[in-house]
């Protein structure tokens, strides 16, 4: 069944990536989007596009918020995707499908052990979006500004996939392609997830701690005297979990990212600077439980979540395993 005409897709987590998510996919399916206490609004919002061009939309109230759920698309901060899937849980069942897009690793396979009976996919983007600061009178429609265009990766947490989740996994990409956002399927999500994490590792604590864009901190002698050591330590972490890359290569991503997206404020330097949780236990602090496991100390990836922390307001305890 593909999610598009007899399908609803909920969205939970109403940040710039959910509202780019629920907006492109709305013409082509029908979107609900749930708030933080799981209740379905009706939201205004306007999506201006890389190109400058911009896009309204209006998403009604779903008419039965008691129904089972068919596509749940996760797109809350790390931290709270546990407890937004936890909330509409009543409403979960064994077609239901969770779709999990936030950054970070250690809580999506919680989440699928959890809800052994739903099927539990993961979507790792590099799409680029952030609400614009405005100064003064805030305008009356939310605005969304997609800052880049990235790709997708999507795949199941189920190893080996069977049939049916195939099936989900060809009518979600089908989706995702009709509303032109790049996709792949990835057999082994996990090991894409790694690599997105390792990027995500080596850039958006710099940019935390030094407050500047991506790029900038390719110059800078805090980065510079801590890279080589971090990616050594990333590697021995990503290798010890299955993935075979050497420090060299995670070295090569990150500074090709940080190359890429250069002037792109990364998702915790802007948690930073508006007073958010950051993301950090679920990036380099996911790396140094990852080493506990092992009896392994992560030195740099050990600085640089205390640095992170001692800018952002206090983190909830992260479940172990
Ligand atoms: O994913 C990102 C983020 O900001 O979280 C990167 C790739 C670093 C882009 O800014």
């Amino acid at each position: 069944m593909t999610p598009t005409n007899t399908s609803i897709i909920h969205v939970i987590g109403g940040g710039s990536i959910g509202l780019l998510f629920a907006g492109r996919l709305s013409p082509f399916a029908r979107v609900h989007i749930l708030s933080r206490n799981g209740d379905s609004i009706a939201t205004q919002f306007s999506i201006e596009s890389p190109d400058g061009s911009i896009s309204t939309y209006s998403l009604d109230t779903e008419h039965n918020p008691q129904a089972g759920i068919d596509w749940l698309l996760v797109c809350t901060k790390s931290y709270d995707a546990e407890k937004a899937v936890n909330l509409v849980s009543a409403r979960l069942s064994e077609n239901s499908r969770i779709v999990l897009l936030g950054n970070g690793m250690g809580y999506q396979q919680r989440i699928a052990t959890n809800h052994p009976s739903s099927k539990v996919f993961v979507a790792s983007t590099t799409e680029g979006a952030n609400r614009p600061q405005i100064q003064g009178t805030q305008p009356a429609v939310t605005c969304v500004r997609h800052a880049g265009t990235g790709n997708t990766t999507i795949g199941a947490l189920h190893s080996p996939p069977p049939h049916s989740i195939k099936q989900d996994l060809l009518a979600l990409s089908a989706l995702l392609n009709k509303a032109s956002f790049d996709n792949a399927i990835s057999e082994n999500i996990v090991m894409a997830l790694w690599r997105k994490l390792i990027v995500n590792c080596g850039i958006n604590p710099f940019t935390a701690i030094l407050n500047c864009t991506n790029g900038n901190i390719l110059r800078h002698p805090f980065f510079l005297t801590r890279i080589d050591g971090l990616c050594n330590e990333l590697a021995d972490a990503a290798q010890r979990a299955g993935l075979a890359i050497s420090a060299e290569e995670c070295k090569k991503s990150v500074r090709l990212v940080a190359a890429a997206t250069q002037y792109n404020r990364s998702s915790m330097l802007q948690d930073v600077t508006q007073g958010k949780l950051t993301e950090i236990d679920f990036i380099n602090g996911f790396i140094c439980q990852q080493g506990a496991l092992h009896g392994q100390d992560y030195p740099i990836n050990r600085e640089l979540t205390t640095k992170v922390k001692e800018l952002s307001p206090m983190s909830p305890a992260v479940p172990q395993g």
